[in-house]
């Protein structure tokens, strides 16, 4: 203590010393938590190991993979399913593009995620001076992401951190990037600066109530549609506006489709869901009402055949409204007579008031004729189901499946790969809104274990994942992640070796096995075993239903590496016509 002119004054390193300080690593995690945020999807390496230890000492769970890709799909459906972005946590250039996939993936989902990168020192980078893991991260993050900050002072990491989670959430949800050179986190400040810099973001996802002559002109249209239909998509899933949703079908008498993950918001057994006659009400249906899906190539773009095509009799007629936060979606492929721009709860609602008790119900023929191909198909469907062939099909395996999830609805599908991702869409019922999770709009392969694992920590529900062989195998390492987290999921491997089937051979006839072929009679069950979770090897339905209900009661991570026939399934499953080999024909 003490200078030359006051003995007893504090020095300048003193008074450092006395001085609470915070710095850049502890206002990161601040910021994120008084934002309500409490987990991070992640792995660990420079500039960021201390940023996950310090956030695991303060109190937030940091769930770490085994490659970023997986963190990256785990942050966003953790997204999806809470409505607060998900963080994925990665290092500089390697991790943060390995990161990068699930990033351009959410924002094409419209999942909100916040992809956090360490990066290395802007002055090296900008030069091109080759520093460790140099790399523009920022322009190469901006064309994926709906919107993409740096942030290099210490004092912005707050204003950093609100902007990216209002980008995340507000309006059409997506993916952001969030670039933190490496000299940020050590960067220190005097701790009530640090915490006045923070922002606890308001109302980060307002409400964007609808024009009421928008909601008239639907109403209208929709009052005066002889065969009216609802498509509900993973937007209305995404919105919480469950309990509207469904007064919105059941007030309106309408036949509603679910997109694939907007199953379950009212259950798929209910007699006003049209799925089991998709293909006869979507050229038939005369006025059709989008409520958070969009009409993209899940959709036929909403024309051609699927749509009835040039020789239907109502070729061009059909009228379409359209539900949708982003005002720049109608229009997109066909004419939308019917915007209405919002957000679903608020768009939702402000139908449902339109549609008191005088309603009129939709056209008692038409309510006919789609009840009476429903019934049609799911007879159908009911006998393919009945039968048990050896050795076991999707079919009869998904018969399976689609009677665990009857038992346990509360239970969350994830689900990947192409047989047996349509056999599971169209097989296995779901009960309750936002339990299915898959491929979504660009039919990815690998995001099942990323989602797996978020489900199962955000959720704390039991995880039913089924996998094609092929799709398990982008993200098979993180069963180790399963485990070591001791999740409750079970993976179920439809193994029938290789991509889409098992049979390709060689023309060539060399060596080589065919490009889609894979070792015949693998063990897939085996590889949780390395890591002391339950291995289970099935070749029949019975073999499956005792594995899977062992795994549910358990909750024990477990795989069960089901045999299905090599034979079953067709290339690129229900999609075969995309491939350009058929379109040539
Ligand atoms: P699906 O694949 O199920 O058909 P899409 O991903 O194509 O669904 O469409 C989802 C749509 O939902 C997007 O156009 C998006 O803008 C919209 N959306 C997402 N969240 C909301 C919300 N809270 N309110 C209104 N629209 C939303
Ligand atoms: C990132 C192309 C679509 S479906 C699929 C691949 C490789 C696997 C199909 O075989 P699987 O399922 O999983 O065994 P099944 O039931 O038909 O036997 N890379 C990425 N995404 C996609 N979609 C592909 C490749 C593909």
């Amino acid at each position: 203590m003490g200078n030359v002119e006051n003995p007893v004054a504090a020095t300048p390193a003193e008074v450092q010393l006395v001085r609470e300080m915070t710095d850049g690593f502890q206002l990161v995690i601040d910021a994120l938590k008084l934002n309500g945020i409490d987990t991070i999807f992640g792995l660990p390496g420079i500039p960021i190991t201390d940023l996950t230890r310090k956030a695991q000492a303060a109190g937030m769970r940091v769930i770490s993979f085994r490659h970023e890709q997986n963190a990256g799909n785990a942050a966003a459906i953790a997204g999806f399913l809470t409505q607060k972005p998900g963080i994925c946590l990665t290092v500089s250039a390697p991790g943060f593009l390995n990161g990068l996939t699930a990033l351009a993936n959410a924002t094409t989902n419209c999942f909100p995620v916040i992809l956090i990168s360490g990066s290395s020192e802007r002055e090296i980078v900008d030069l091109q001076q080759g520093d460790y893991e140099e790399m523009d991260q920022l322009a190469i993050a901006k064309p994926l992401a709906k919107a993409a900050f740096r942030v290099l002072e210490a004092g912005d990491i707050g204003v950093g951190i609100a902007r990216a989670i209002r980008a995340a959430v507000s309006g059409r949800p997506g993916g952001v990037y969030l670039d933190l050179p490496a000299k940020l986190f050590a960067q220190t400040l005097d701790a009530e600066a640090g915490r006045r810099s923070l922002i606890k973001v308001v109302d980060p996802a307002p409400r964007q109530i609808p024009a009421k002559d928008a909601v008239q002109r639907a109403l209208d249209l929709l009052k005066g549609a002889k065969r009216p239909l609802i498509i509900l998509g993973k937007g209305a899933a995404y919105a919480q506006a469950d309990a509207d949703i469904r007064a919105l079908i059941e007030r309106s008498g309408i036949p509603y489709l679910p997109m694939s993950m907007a199953k379950g918001l009212l259950p798929d057994t209910h007699e006003q869901c049209a799925s089991a006659a998709r293909s006869f009400v979507l050229p038939e249906a005369d006025v059709v009402m989008l409520i958070g899906a969009r009409l993209n190539w899940l959709l036929s773009h909403g024309k051609g055949k699927t749509w009835g095509g040039k020789g239907h009799k109502d070729w061009g007629g059909q009228k379409f409204i359209q539900v949708d936060i982003s005002p720049l979606e109608a229009d997109s492929n066909v004419r939308i007579d019917a915007p209405v721009v919002g957000d679903i709860g608020s768009c939702v609602s402000a139908l449902l008031a339109g549609i008191g008790a005088s309603w009129p119900k939709p056209p008692a023929e038409w309510l006919a004729a789609v009840a009476e191909r429903k019934k049609q198909n799911i007879a159908k469907m009911a006998e393919t189901l009945a039968k048990n062939p050896a050795p076991m099909n999707f079919h009869s395996a998904l018969n399976v499946v689609r009677d665990i999830v009857k038992a346990n609805p509360d239970a969350i599908l994830v689900n990947e790969g192409a047989n047996a991702l349509d056999f599971t869409r169209s097989i296995v019922d779901m009960y309750q809104p936002r339990k299915r999770l898959d491929v979504g709009t660009w039919g990815v392969m690998g995001i099942g274990m990323g989602f797996a694992v978020a489900a199962a920590v955000v959720s704390g529900k039991p995880v039913i994942a089924v996998e094609g062989d092929s799709a398990f195998g982008f993200s098979g390492m993180e069963v180790e992640t399963l485990c070591r987290y001791n999740l409750p999921v079970c993976v179920v491997v439809f193994n029938n070796n290789g991509v889409y089937r098992g049979t390709d051979v060689n023309p060539a006839g060399g060596p080589d096995v065919a490009p889609t072929v894979f070792v015949k009679g693998a063990r897939y069950d085996k590889l949780i075993e390395a890591f002391g979770g339950v291995g289970v090897h099935a070749t029949t339905p019975a073999e499956l239903r005792k594995a899977m209900e062992e795994a549910i009661r358990s909750r024990k991570p477990t795989l069960i590496n089901a045999v299905i026939d090599e034979t079953a399934g067709t290339e690129s499953g229900r999609i075969t016509s995309l491939n350009p080999s058929a379109k040539k024909k």
